[in-house]
């Protein structure tokens, strides 16, 4: 099935938030941020804003009558700052006028005055200050204080990987209107419709029931509005509380630049010990997460980092430490991999720091440590179903490795001002939030008289194409054609209490719940059948909009057995719930079974490096994907790509930069590089690997949003192995992104 989006989005029709019809009496909302990153507030004059014709009214905490409070982990992040301020951009204050440039031109008018306090940036810092969001977390497996003496190599390093901005096209943005008896519908760009309806009727101080959400899709959210998209509708919540007006506020983008949280930078210090025979025997982290100035989702991703923090290999003895580090930046949230590509990139610069310190390629180490089955991670799941070596085996046929690591080698002999590097980059990751009580969804299907077919699901489209998913889903199971199926919005009064859009896990919760509603549809429906027909409901199934008996197609149409099932007055609507079986996870042990299963994958990445510039180009990345049993393998090998272009800017070129002072310098596109097609790799080659897929997977067609992310990371390792290439004294440096400056820089290291 094409995508179905893809006809109103090749002319330009299909729906966003800034493209609703709003209604003539709408206002237009603006934030008043802090113009510092800490300190507190002295005084605030509103005077000269307020005094503006068309400035409406402007918002402050003191106008919340529930709580002004917006922290989903932790309720430590207020929605606008009363005495203090955390981080450059925090909103103070919401300007509701009658036009954008109206509220503007008061925004500049507002004078503040802060008494300012010391502004810590970067995570080393904060740790040294004590300042954390919350206590740290370890895993352990084995033990490595006595197992490093085994070793024959031991080696220690500091890794450091740079934050990164979504920039999904469409802002952040919502469209809010009063209704009736004090009830609100909002729409918003956001992952999580349930997320912004509570925590709007906690800071209205309103029961839930009175806020409807609905989204019908997003112009890209990456994470960044699984958790971020909820204050600007809430703040447009208040304003409609009190004026009983629609308010619309979309997010110019240095607004949204400025005020959103991004990827978390890390910080990290590796220890790695390694037996001759190139096993890694031990291990120990210490991650820094820089989390900003409150929680949001930074301990969530903080645990995801521990999960992954030995990606794909196997290594018997294991401490993991990870502190949420509390700075003056806007709080950092989720990022497609959510911690997970933080952890994996330390884990692989580790083994880079060996094989150098070794003399051998890394390539050795890595393919002799990769997981089999029955390997126990260190959070004590079982590996199982395990793919690493058949997709590290299969990569390495397929696109020949040996033959292209002769070719590397012998460019770089005959060649002195280009070099060429190599590397590969296996990924494992866990499917399922690692929260436990969040892996659940419900479906809502009605089908109507004449035959048609609405879907109504808690998944949001942002563009992963779970929607086509979702009525592949019904319409495999329904047997009939797509033009009878309709994806309704996804709308909080329909399907409540949703997970938000994210961890990869959308398609496997609401497919399966999909799966389980159409499936108690057509037990209904054959049953109808059986009696028109007078045979057994067991011979008879649905397809083609036809019903069969065995694998004979009647005469009678899906619309008359519909037809049917109204005069009988059977239900034609059913909703579904479904909760992934089997997984759990014990935090006090910090050992359990939090994931329903793993995705697998091998990447090959070959760069050429202009040595006298320090600029590179990337010749190719070639990937075996673990799939499962792929539903859309166009969609799927669109999430690869897309995916492995996000972590190649992320390793490479995406270079987020904040003043000692805590200001984003990095605050347009001008100054913040994301990869354009000049910077694509000149080749990409996807190929799916060859499985029978997992059961816990919708169709078992494997989670895909998230994974490839992580082949992103080669593309750093390839660098390096051009740069070592040219400058036998370069001292490997783990210092993502690697930019072109930095690469100039070690290539003529002394
Ligand atoms: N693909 C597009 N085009 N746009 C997005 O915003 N988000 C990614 C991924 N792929 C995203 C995307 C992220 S962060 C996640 S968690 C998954 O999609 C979520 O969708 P899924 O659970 O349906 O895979
Ligand atoms: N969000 C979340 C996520 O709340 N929990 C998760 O485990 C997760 N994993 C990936 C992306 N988002
Ligand atoms: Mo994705 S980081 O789970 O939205």
């Amino acid at each position: 099935m094409k995508n179905i989006d893809s006809y109103t989005h090749l002319r330009g029709e299909s729906i966003f938030v800034d493209d609703l019809m709003i209604r003539q009496d709408a206002l237009i909302g603006l934030c008043f941020d802090a113009p510092k990153a800490n300190g507190r507030i002295v005084q605030v004059d509103y005077s000269k804003a307020e005094a503006i014709e068309g400035v409406v009214r402007i918002f402050t905490y003191k106008d919340v009558l529930g709580e002004n409070q917006i922290g989903g982990i932790i309720p430590d992040e207020p929605l606008w700052a009363e005495d203090e301020v955390h981080f450059w951009g925090q909103p103070i204050a919401f300007i509701v006028a009658t036009s954008e440039a109206i509220a503007k031109k008061a925004r500049v008018l507002i004078e503040i005055e802060i008494e300012e306090f010391p502004v810590i940036t970067t995570a080393k810092e904060a740790k040294e200050k004590g300042s954390f969001i919350n206590a740290p977390r370890s895993f352990n497996l084995g033990d490595t204080k006595s197992s490093f003496k085994d070793c024959d190599y031991v080696f220690e390093g500091e890794t450091f990987s740079n934050g990164q901005e979504h920039l999904y096209l469409e802002t952040q943005g919502c469209y809010v209107e009063p209704k009736e008896n004090g009830d609100i519908k909002i729409t918003s760009s956001t992952q999580g419709p349930t997320q912004v309806q509570k925590t709007a009727a906690k800071v209205l101080g309103i029961p839930m029931h009175k806020i409807e959400v609905d989204v019908t899709r997003l112009g890209g959210g990456f994470g960044g509005k699984e958790d971020q998209a909820t204050p600007w509708a809430v703040m447009a919540a208040v304003a409609v509380q009190y004026l009983n007006r629609p308010v619309k506020y979309i997010l110019n983008r240095h607004d949204d630049l400025r005020m959103t949280g991004k990827r978390h930078p890390y910080t990290s210090f590796f220890k790695i010990g390694l037996t001759k025979d190139l096993k890694i025997h031990a291990f120990e982290v210490e991650f820094l997460q820089n989390s900003g100035a409150a929680a949001d989702l930074s301990p969530a991703i903080a645990e995801r980092t521990l999960f992954h923090a030995t990606n794909s290999y196997f290594i018997p003895n294991v401490q993991t430490t990870v502190y949420s580090c509390k700075t003056n930046l806007p709080p950092n949230t989720a990022f497609r991999g959510f911690g997970g590509p933080q952890g994996m990139f330390v884990i692989e610069s580790a083994i880079a720091a060996a094989a150098d310190n070794m003399g051998i390629d890394k390539s050795n180490i890595q393919e002799c440590n990769l997981l089999v089955e029955n390997n126990e991670f260190s959070y004590g799941q079982i590996a199982t179903e395990v793919q690493a070596v058949k997709a590290w085996q299969t990569a390495k046929e397929k696109f020949n490795l040996e033959a292209l690591q002769k070719e590397t080698n012998n460019f770089n002999t005959v060649n002195f001002q280009t070099k060429k590097g190599i590397s590969v980059m296996p990924i494992a990751f866990g499917i399922s939030f690692t929260n436990t009580p969040m892996n659940h969804a419900r479906a809502l299907i009605h089908i109507y008289q004449d035959g048609s077919v609405g879907v109504s699901t808690g998944a949001v489209e942002m563009g992963q194409s779970v929607n086509t998913k979702m009525l592949q889903v019904a319409q495999d199971i329904l047997g009939i054609s797509a033009d009878k199926l309709k994806l309704e919005t996804t709308n909080t009064t329909r399907v409540a209490n949703t997970s938000p859009t994210a961890a990869s896990s959308t398609a496997d919760l609401n497919g399966k719940a999909v799966e389980m509603a159409c499936t108690n549809l057509i037990k209904r429906l054959q049953k109808i059948a059986s009696n028109l027909l007078s045979k057994e409901p067991e011979n008879i199934s649905f397809s083609e909009n036809f019903v069969w008996i065995d694998a004979k197609k009647t005469t009678l149409t899906w619309g008359e057995v519909i037809a049917q099932a109204m005069l009988e007055r059977v239900s034609l609507s059913e909703n579904a719930h479904y909760a992934t079986p089997i997984i759990n996870f014990d935090k006090t042990k910090e050992k359990g079974h939090p994931f329903a299963y793993h995705v697998y994958g091998t990447a090959i990445t070959s760069v050429t490096l202009d040595c006298l510039h320090g600029t590179y180009e990337i010749d190719a990345v070639h990937i075996i994907h673990d799939f499962g049993k792929s539903m859309n393998l166009g969609i799927d090998i669109g999430q690869v790509e897309g995916a492995l272009a996000q972590g190649i800017g992320w390793m490479t070129m995406e270079e987020i930069a904040y003043s000692s002072d805590g200001k984003l310098l990095s605050n347009a596109l001008s100054t913040y590089k994301v990869p354009d097609i000049f910077s694509a790799a000149k080749k990409v080659t996807v190929l799916p690997l060859e499985t029978e897929g997992n059961s816990m997977a919708i169709k078992k067609s494997k989670a895909v949003g998230e994974p490839p992310l992580m082949y992103g990371i080669g593309t750093y390792f390839a660098i390096q192995h051009a740069v070592k290439s040219f400058n036998k004294n370069h001292k490997l440096q783990f210092n993502a992104p690697f930019t072109p400056e930095k690469v100039l820089m070690s290539l003529y290291e002394k």
